[in-house]
């Protein structure tokens, strides 16, 4: 009989010691004893809660696991099933009163120009439509007494979920994952026993749908998304689940699948809808789903050792260690529990991971881009609508994509933004009277680029240009020409906007965004409109020069870039307030604003994510940003740490980012099964926070890589391999005593860059098309190959 042996230590550090394909002799070996690893998130009871529950996704399909003994529930999702349908939120009233909100605003009249934005411009319905949930697919089992030795765990070096434990002598393992190859949810229960296996299987839905069986072997339930806001439901959904046992008998019952004295029960499920775009809903679901229970005749231990190659494809690509990896013989939920007054750095590990993992899980080529809650949602009615909130939510969920290896990952946001610059230019068109395309603080499955909300919120015209740069970096980092020309359309349509709407300061003549807001904060004036905010003179910067850059890369659009040139020049700079601290307005109101701590740090962009400000280059603009961090504290949501934790690597400060990490790892803002709490569950946090760890470890911009640019001394020694830098290059870094002990950078793409460790520069000249490296050791700089 096998059992929870904790005293059996099998230590796999990181997967550098793991062979690079699939481990294909675990396959069929489940009933071995659980051995937790630092890369296993892993608990002593089943889930009682959904955020206890542990998430398996293939990008498209997601699943919530709660490893219960009587009542097994897997909360199922598929990402593109939202309520409503295609709709034009524009208000046609939109166009006639800008004119007048943007005079209101320049005469320094802002709540008047806000009551008259929310009377006459904002968005038809105010709201926009909701992601939703399938519903759940139940097991239940009767006469499971005397359990013990129950363990459940995510392994994230296979993407697995088991849950195991004994009852009346019989050891059982079950375990689930979802395969990206073949589009299934694979379930296997098992027991060391035969006849062993009893459960009934059933379909709940919050949905309007129904069920029904096709022979005895396969469930199916159908049903259509909901009305919200008035428009309505027109996504049609399919899920079905076919199950075959060894051993044992099956009878179906109402409405379910019975299966009792099995040896061994494979269940595949497969969901589909009828999304194809946000304006083409053709697609098939029932014969989407047949084709993909097709592969279920591949059996289990092929689906799992084709979900295992591709999985770990991505996911071995870095390996992080941070020591202590004793602490893995804890309890996840009781290692977050402690993690406030604990040494535990390879919490902070596994977190990173947990990332990469949700983000593998959640976001891949062909899927919709990971929302506000990945893809996991349980309730008809989510938070934010757990869309895609594109002020800051979105863009954090991709900032660990590049330099955590996970490039692929990026697709989705791609074909999102590209989806935005079509019904955005309906909204410039029609709304603003401008060429090009925009998009505001939100956007869902429909695309609806409009203001929404309210206009303190919603009517920031700047949601398309921060995705532009998620997208231009994900160029920097890989200098992949051929996703450059794809995204250089959308750069251009997003500066055509705004040459024909920035509008000039009679302050100071210089150029500015109106009506925007600074995200989502309100300024001494009883509002949030203002024109010019800091984000976004420092977005447009961002803008105007990677056009720029672009157009030379490309060789095209000459007066293009010189208009790009001309109107950047016009955009008033960065300004230092009477507090010594970054303005987050154009006046300097930071002090006199009635959320001094507010979570947003908008002005903070030219910080982190971009490097229009930093430490070296322009030290007393640095110097504004802490000060504005101090002011701001880092107490705050999720996210906002996940930000924050940045921000402060960016500055140096790898003791301070330690120590808002700190505050993001404690229970108050991690859940046990470590999704994020902004509170409630909000994923960009874990996205912000495995971004910010390895910020800390290594930084690129403007050509040059900084090397353990912000190592907390909470982190002595380590090992990372795998991550990237901008310019095309992969970095491997060991460090012991807080010191740099060994490096080495790999050019892939033939970019110049100067590589520093503290005082110590070498500048890399690497020959193009060929992969080149160059090494620390000893205290030096060489190149190697
Ligand atoms: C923004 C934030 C909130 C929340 C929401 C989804 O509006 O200000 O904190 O994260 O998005």
């Amino acid at each position: 009989m096998s059992k929870l042996d904790l005293t059996r230590r099998e230590f796999v550090i990181g997967a550098a010691t793991l062979p690079v394909v699939a481990q294909s002799q675990t396959i069929g070996d489940s009933l071995d004893r659980f051995v937790p690893t630092p890369l296993s998130l892993w608990y002593r009871a089943p889930a009682e809660e959904w955020v206890q529950a542990l998430p398996i996704g293939n990008g498209r399909l997601g699943a919530m696991v709660f490893g219960g003994l009587a009542l097994e529930r897997l909360s199922l999702n598929e990402d593109t099933f939202f309520a409503g349908g295609p709709y034009n939120p524009i208000n046609p009233e939109a166009k006639a009163a800008l004119p007048e909100v943007r005079k209101l605003i320049l005469e320094g009249k802002y709540a008047q120009a806000q009551s008259y934005a929310n009377a006459h411009v904002m968005s038809h319905p105010i709201k926009q439509m909701s992601y939703q949930p399938i519903g759940d697919l139940l097991l239940n089992t009767f006469g499971l007494e005397n359990v013990s030795d129950y363990v459940r765990e995510l392994d994230l070096e296979t993407a697995v979920v088991r849950t195991q434990f004994t009852s009346e002598q019989t050891r059982f393992v079950r375990e689930v994952f979802a395969s990206a190859t073949d589009q299934l949810i694979v379930m296997r229960l098992r027991a060391d026993r035969p006849r062993r296996i009893q459960t009934s299987l059933s379909f709940t839905t919050p949905q309007a749908a129904t069920i029904h069986h096709e022979g005895d072997d396969v469930l199916v339930m159908s049903g259509v998304g909901p009305a919200e806001n008035g428009i309505e439901g027109k996504i049609r959904f399919t899920a079905k689940l076919k199950v075959m046992n060894k051993g044992g008998t099956r009878s179906v019952g109402d409405a379910s699948i019975h299966i009792a004295g099995a040896d061994e029960v494979v269940i595949c499920v497969a969901i589909a809808t009828n999304y194809k775009r946000f304006d083409d809903l053709s697609a098939d679901p029932e014969a989407l789903t047949n084709e993909h229970l097709k592969q279920a005749a591949l059996g289990y231990d092929e689906l799992k050792r084709r979900h295992i190659v591709d999985y770990s494809n991505l996911f071995r690509r870095v390996v992080l260690d941070l020591t202590n990896a004793d602490a893995a013989f804890t309890p996840t939920d009781e290692r977050i529990r402690k993690s406030g007054y604990t040494v535990d750095p390879s919490l902070a590990a596994l977190y990173f991971q947990y990332g990469r993992y949700l983000l593998i899980a959640s976001s891949r080529p062909g899927t919709q881009p990971a929302n506000l809650q990945g893809i996991w949602n349980e309730r008809p009615r989510p938070p934010w609508e757990s869309k895609w909130t594109i002020n800051i939510n979105t863009e954090m969920n991709y900032w660990p994509v590049d330099i955590a290896g996970l490039s692929e990952c990026i697709e989705p946001l791609l074909r999102m933004t590209q989806d935005l610059a079509i019904t955005g230019a309906t909204v410039a068109r029609d709304m603003y009277g401008a060429k090009g395309w925009v998009a505001h603080h939100n956007t869902d499955l429909w695309r609806a680029a409009g203001p929404i909300d309210g206009a303190q919120w919603g009517l920031w015209p700047m949601g398309g240009v921060w995705l532009m740069q998620n997208l231009w970096d994900h160029w920097e980092f890989t200098r992949d020409r051929a996703f450059l020309s794809q995204l250089y359309p959308l750069m251009k349509g997003a500066a055509e906007f705004f040459f024909d709407t920035l509008a000039v300061n009679p302050q100071d003549g210089s150029l500015v965004t109106v009506p925007s807001i600074s995200p989502e904060n309100e300024h001494p004036f009883d509002a949030a409109l203002c024109a010019g905010p800091a984000m976004d003179r420092q977005l447009l910067r961002d803008l105007f020069d990677h056009c720029s850059e672009a157009t030379q890369v490309l060789g095209v659009d000459g007066d293009f870039r010189e208009r790009c040139r001309a109107t950047r020049a016009k955009l008033a700079p960065d300004r230092i307030g009477k507090a010594g601290q970054l303005q987050e307005w154009l006046e300097d109101w930071d002090l006199d604003a009635p959320e001094l701590r507010h979570r947003h740090v908008s002005h903070l962009y030219g910080l982190y994510p971009s490097a229009q400000i930093t430490v070296e280059d322009t030290p007393e603009l640095a110097k504004a940003a802490q000060r504005s961090l101090e002011i701001r504290g880092d107490e705050a949501t999720g996210w906002a740490m996940g930000w924050r934790i940045n921000l402060w690597a960016r500055l140096a400060q790898g003791d301070h980012a330690h120590a808002v990490l700190k505050m993001l790892l404690a229970p108050e803002r991690t859940y046990p099964n470590m999704f994020d709490a902004h509170p409630p569950f909000q994923i960009d946090g874990n996205f912000g926070g495995a971004a910010g760890i390895a910020e800390m470890l290594l930084q690129s911009y403007r050509g040059r890589i900084h090397l353990l640019p912000a190592l907390p001394r909470a982190w002595p020694r380590g090992n990372v391999t795998g991550l990237r830098a901008r310019g095309g290059y992969i970095v491997d870094i060991r460090w012991s005593e807080g010191v740099l002990e060994m490096a080495t950078i790999t050019s892939m793409a033939g970019v110049p860059a100067t590589l520093i460790y503290k005082d110590r520069t070498l500048e890399l000249k690497p020959t193009k098309n060929q992969r080149q490296s160059f090494r620390w050791e000893k205290g030096r700089f060489s190149q190697t190959s």
